[in-house]
């Protein structure tokens, strides 16, 4: 996969140097390269922003730059364009698992109040442009919220991660404990500072630790996002899960049961 990233702060991306990411990078799985806004800048002061039209606090970033930055990378293709804004849509593991699918990412990072909105028009009558939020928070600049997607993204490319299962075990990818936040976990020793380890965990019986796993993924869950538990489809819920959610309190949405 390539990813260009447009930036004036290129050093941001250091990170992307190390770890899993790193390493795709010295293989060759994954192709980063970053460019500097103001190179593209068309006065002495390479500036980049300007007052926003009809007022208010602030600058907006200029659309000429960035107009010339993404046409000189077209000239190699078509990429998916990507622009981190707190006003996009969530960035979630399905968006990162359908970026992932992606041969090339362009990723847009705004300073400021944020980029002319005409350079999203115009780009996104050629290109796949999505404006993308990582969370209910407003940052500095797009840069963290891109440093968040590559690394969503990166480890889900094909040999990047070590073990191809932690993948699909991860609390969020569709399939595993379907929109299940994951319980505690343990290794040695058996006893720290006077804390044990579950017994059941070393019980060596897959069964039990498996229906325990479950049910402290589904306390969990209940505990810090109930709005989770509550958007699960009824059917996935077995009748020991719907056994420990009526302990807990929890109400089902739906009388079908499962098994
Ligand atoms: C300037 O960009 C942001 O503040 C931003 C980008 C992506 N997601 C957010 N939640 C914030």
């Amino acid at each position: 996969m390539r990813i260009d990233i447009i930036s004036i702060f290129p050093e941001y991306f250091a990170p992307l140097d190390v770890s899993l990411i790193g390493k795709a990078r010295e293989r060759g799985t994954l192709d980063v390269r970053l460019h500097q806004l103001r190179d593209w800048a068309n006065d002495v002061h390479r500036t980049v922003d300007d007052t926003p039209y009809g007022g208010g606090p602030g600058m907006v970033m200029k659309p000429e730059p960035w107009g010339a930055a993404i046409d000189s990378l077209l000239a190699d293709g078509s990429p998916r364009m990507v622009v981190p804004t707190p006003s996009g849509r969530p960035f979630t593991q399905e968006l990162a698992q359908e970026l992932a699918a992606e041969e090339w990412l362009l990723f847009c990072c705004g300073r400021y109040e944020g980029i002319d909105s005409r350079v999203m028009a115009e780009y996104g009558s050629r290109l796949r442009v999505d404006e993308v939020s990582i969370g209910d928070y407003v940052l500095a600049g797009g840069e963290v919220a891109v440093l968040v997607m590559a690394e969503a993204i990166g480890r889900l490319l094909p040999g990047v991660l070590g073990n191809a299962c932690s993948v699909v075990d991860d609390s969020f990818a569709p399939g595993a404990m379907q929109n299940l936040l994951e319980g505690p976990v343990f290794t040695k020793p058996p006893v720290w500072r006077s804390h044990e380890v579950p017994p059941v965990l070393m019980s060596g019986n897959h069964g039990k630790v498996a229906r325990w796993r479950r049910d402290e993924a589904l306390r969990r869950t209940l505990s810090v996002r109930p709005e989770l538990l509550a958007s699960l489809d009824p059917a996935t819920l077995d009748k020991h899960d719907r056994r420990l959610l009526d302990e807990l309190s929890f109400r089902v949405g739906s009388e079908d049961v499962a098994n």
